[in-house]
């Protein structure tokens, strides 16, 4: 028998730089299109949910179909003005990055609805587990933004005490697990917690959170073996941007079937959902949060959406996606579609809009003088290096005690 020599399959993204990008063979499901089926319907009668798209604003800025109705206008206009918070203070700190403020910086944009909308399906003692992606999570959770601008700063106001990366916040309080750099160990955590908390009896669930590129990751793995086993009361969050730093979803098997789909294996009902929709990710989140509380085990939702901008300040996406890719991306952007809504359901006008604008900015510019007086980077009062040896140790062991002492503190 001859022998053929083997090869792999690398794949391959669509388009380069320098190509003209076309997403309009994506398969994109109309909004309203998708059912909602009852929470404790069996995972295996659901399974087509994973190759869906729920969506639930359509292009003239109505909600349809079964997922819509479950926010007041009021709560819109609080979502509509947290992703605006988020988007001006993303764009505060990026200017503060360029400045030499801070070392570095990490971008929301495009992706603003996932963490803001999800925040809100939560409740006081939930916990999140997320990445460096869903700094709405807390300002949807009414985290002071001066706090998230001295992590940034690493000054003294920070309450990492400028241990962390910048952007790595945390606040128990405020249902946010310190963040931690090794992509994919948030989903062991948050399934742990999550069994921690149905073993005590208690009533809180947690959010797991990760990105397209760490699904690759065998903790990914681990966790759905754990949090299908034990039906621990979890939400399994995938924010599929399209992108991990400069390497395509499809080198995490993306191109070959969806990220929702994971669950399958493991009998979790998944949920792909319009990562733009506000509304969407409100309504998948709060179906998924009330099967964990319910004590129905653990739910996969998987966002489509797009990173708008560059990876991270270290990154330039020129350099391997086409420049117009994200203005084509067709699920638009989130923020002027729930703009669109509030004004097609008479609850916003151009003016309000205009108004809020204004008033967030200004609020962002007064938190930024603030802790700008507390200090940055280079400048004003930084945490002493001697808290670099403490919290780690109860009793600090002779050799760090000493290199504390030869570092001079
Ligand atoms: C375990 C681990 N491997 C690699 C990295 C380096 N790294 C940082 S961000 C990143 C890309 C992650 O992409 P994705 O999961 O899609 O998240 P996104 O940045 O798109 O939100 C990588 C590989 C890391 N931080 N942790
Ligand atoms: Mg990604």
């Amino acid at each position: 028998m001859s022998k053929s020599p083997l090869s792999l399959t690398i794949p391959e993204p669509e388009f380069r730089p320098g190509d003209q990008p076309d997403f309009s063979a994506l398969a994109i499901a109309q909004a309203g299109e998708v059912r909602r089926p009852p929470v404790d319907e069996a995972p295996e009668l659901m399974r087509d949910l994973a190759f869906s798209l729920i969506r639930v604003l359509d292009g003239d800025g109505k909600a349809r179909g079964p997922w819509a109705g479950g926010l007041s206008p009021d709560a819109l206009r609080d979502g509509l003005r947290h992703m605006m918070t988020l988007r001006a203070y993303d764009s505060r700190m990026l200017i503060a990055q360029r400045q030499g403020k801070t070392s570095f910086y990490m971008q929301h944009a495009g992706e603003e609805a996932i963490s803001c909308a999800f925040q809100r399906v939560l409740q006081q003692g939930d916990m999140n587990f997320p990445t460096y992606r869903q700094a709405g999570l807390l300002i949807a959770a009414g985290y002071p933004i001066v706090d998230m601008m001295c992590q940034v700063y690493s000054n003294e106001g920070d309450s990492a005490r400028g241990r962390q990366l910048p952007v790595f916040y945390q606040s128990r309080a405020h249902g946010f697990f310190s963040i931690s750099g090794n992509l994919a160990t948030q989903y062991i955590q948050a399934v742990g917690w999550a069994m921690a908390s149905a073993i005590a009896g208690d009533t809180k669930i947690a959010a797991a959170w990760i990105g397209d590129g760490s699904t690759a990751e065998s903790d990914f793995h681990a966790a759905l073996v754990f949090a299908s086993t034990y039906k621990a009361p979890v939400v399994l969050n995938i924010v599929n941007n399209q992108w991990a730093i400069s390497t395509f979803q499809g080198i995490a098997r993306g191109a070959a079937s969806t990220f929702a789909a994971r669950g399958h294996g493991f009998g979790i009902p998944a949920l792909r959902v319009d990562g733009n929709d506000y509304l969407a990710v409100h309504a998948a989140g709060s179906w998924a949060a009330e099967r964990a509380r319910r004590n129905l085990g653990p739910t996969v939702i998987e966002y489509v959406t797009y990173r708008a901008a560059g990876h991270s300040t270290s990154d330039d996406p020129a350099g391997y996606r086409p420049r117009q890719e994200g203005e084509i991306w067709p699920l638009g952007d989130p923020l002027e579609r729930l703009k669109a809504h509030l004004i097609a359901i008479s609850e916003w006008s151009e003016e309000r809009h205009e108004q809020a604008a204004a008033e967030i900015s200004e609020h962002v510019l007064a938190a930024q003088k603030q802790a700008e007086a507390i200090g940055t980077l280079h400048s004003g009062r930084q945490p002493s290096p001697r808290l670099m040896f403490e919290d780690v140790y109860a009793e600090m062991p002779p050799h760090l005690l000493e290199q504390r002492q030869q570092a001079g503190y």
